[in-house]
């Protein structure tokens, strides 16, 4: 199968990481969704990545539909509770550093694409509101030593990969001290071999405005 992204996405790289913790093979189409928009698009309908092509030419969208597929191969070590509560918690905290990632990216992809007398300072404020708020809701949930407890789950692999990403590309909401315990925890993540593998090279980096 081949994953189709670069790792500079922490959504790309949550479906890595958990291709190689199932120990998955796969191959990787890095090319960008910005600089080969057209080749990417014939590939996933949106031009938006992760898409993973399947061995017989499927193609999955969405790192949470494309997990729920791979969960499946993976059966008893999949990486979230079969069912019941367990299962939404990891759904719900996943969610929670999903949706502030997204809004992490709405601020990115404004100040990318408008020069400073076009942006909107409401919608900048607004999404800037909402990534602190995540960032709180899920500090507060936070579970030791995993964010759901005892073992690894997607939500501490949505979470490591939103923390670099703002690491990366957009600290300001992201406190040293509020949120310190999140950033424990990726770092505690970053240094496990799963999440070693999806370093990214050079060339894997949006470019910047
Ligand atoms: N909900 C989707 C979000 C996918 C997404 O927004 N990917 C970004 C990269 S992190 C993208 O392709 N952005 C380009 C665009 O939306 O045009 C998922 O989890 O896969």
């Amino acid at each position: 199968m081949i994953l189709v992204g670069q790792y500079d996405s922490p959504v790309t790289r949550r479906v890595a990481i958990a291709l190689h913790h199932y120990g998955i093979p796969f191959t990787r189409d890095t090319r960008s969704i910005f600089g080969d928009a057209a080749a990417v698009g014939k590939i996933s309908p949106l031009t938006r990545i992760p898409a993973l092509v399947l061995d017989d030419g499927e193609v999955l969208i969405d790192s949470a539909a494309i997990l729920d597929h791979l969960d499946e191969q993976a059966d008893d070590a999949a990486l979230i509770p079969a069912s019941g509560p367990a299962r939404r918690l990891v759904l719900q905290m996943t969610a929670l550093a999903q949706g502030t990632l997204e809004k992490v990216a709405a601020v990115v992809y404004e100040r990318h694409f408008h020069s400073p007398e076009h942006r909107s300072t409401d919608w900048l404020d607004r999404c800037l509101g909402q990534a602190r708020a995540g960032l709180d809701e899920l500090t507060r949930r936070l579970a030791t030593p995993y964010a759901c407890g005892a073992t690894l789950t997607h939500a501490d692999v949505m979470i490591t990969t939103l923390v670099w990403y703002m690491q990366d590309r957009m600290d300001e909401v992201l406190s040293p001290t509020a949120h310190a315990s999140l950033i424990t925890l990726a770092e505690h993540c970053e240094i496990l071999p799963v999440f070693r593998a999806t370093a990214l090279s050079d060339f894997e980096k949006m470019p910047r405005s």
